[in-house]
């Protein structure tokens, strides 16, 4: 999955692609270097942000839509409105991300349900604005895997196919570092959930901090790179069905390999 933001203030790419143009040029590149889905957002999500309406979203959004949708390019629309993921599915999108995995918006199984699309479901604790303060865990991989189920159970009673679903651990999202390594070590507990489950890592704060130099200033978001390919890998050999990534080409190349090499799944210690 690649991503697209079309905001001003997305923690990586904001504000590269908020003339329509250039993010449907980019959004054809990324289907081009191996995306099976661009994945276009209208609303940061990054610690912090502040929210924008709906309609302000919508109209980020469908424009990129339509002139994807008319060059043949499957997308998703990351959005938390039943409103906006409507008109996002109408302007040609085929698959809703929802990272808050249908809590900021009791309607979206509504339209999950109507579309009969794939509906991706993020753990999720709180909007941006509040989340870090939410990231608070006894148990990290069991709370986050019956957090998730909670929301599973609350779409199929809301009569979406569970076939439809996918999962997704929400890297960040009311997470420290340490809660994302953990849940990177333990993503086997999701796959073996049996839903599909999306890995979204790329560029992320924990690796920048990771990889922080020897002042301790985290590495810049566009040298995360190399770290971002290694989380994909390790999540693909885990059993994940997919990553959520900036550099499509590149994780294209890493993932080759990794087929290439036959290697099993990893065994992961329980
Ligand atoms: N992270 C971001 C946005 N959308 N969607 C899913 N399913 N999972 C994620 O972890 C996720 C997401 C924030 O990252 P960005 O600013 O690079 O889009």
């Amino acid at each position: 999955m690649g991503i697209l933001n079309v905001t001003p203030d997305s923690f990586s790419d904001g504000g590269r692609y908020t003339d329509v143009d250039t993010a449907v040029a980019h959004g054809v590149d990324l289907h081009r270097a191996g995306a099976h889905i661009v994945d276009i957002g209208g609303e940061s999500t990054r610690p912090g942000a502040e929210r924008v309406d709906a309609a302000t979203e919508i109209a980020r959004v469908v424009p990129v839509i339509a002139g994807l949708a008319a060059a043949g390019v499957p997308m998703s629309i990351d959005t938390t409105r039943a409103a906006v993921a409507e008109a996002a599915l109408a302007a040609g999108a085929t698959v809703i991300n929802d990272v808050s995995g249908g809590l900021a918006d009791r309607a979206m199984a509504g339209v999950a349900r109507g579309a009969g699309c794939p509906w991706i479901l993020m753990h999720w604790r709180g909007h941006s604005r509040d989340m870090n303060k939410l990231a608070v865990y006894h148990d990290v991989v069991a709370e986050v895997r019956d957090e998730l189920l909670e929301r599973v159970d609350e779409a199929v009673a809301g009569g979406v196919d569970p076939g439809r679903i996918i999962i997704d651990p929400g890297l960040g999202f009311a997470k420290n570092a340490e809660h994302n390594w953990l849940l990177t070590r333990h993503l086997d507990v999701l796959v073996d959930l049996g839903f599909p489950v999306l890995f979204a890592a790329s560029r992320k704060t924990y690796l920048g901090r990771l990889l922080a130099g020897p002042d301790g200033s985290p590495r810049p978001v566009d040298e995360r790179e190399a770290a971002t390919l290694a989380t994909s890998v390790l999540a693909v050999a885990a059993g994940a069905w997919g990553v959520r990534v900036h550099d499509v080409g590149g994780t294209a190349d890493a993932l080759a390999v990794w087929r290439a090499s036959g290697a099993p799944r990893l065994a992961v210690d329980k």
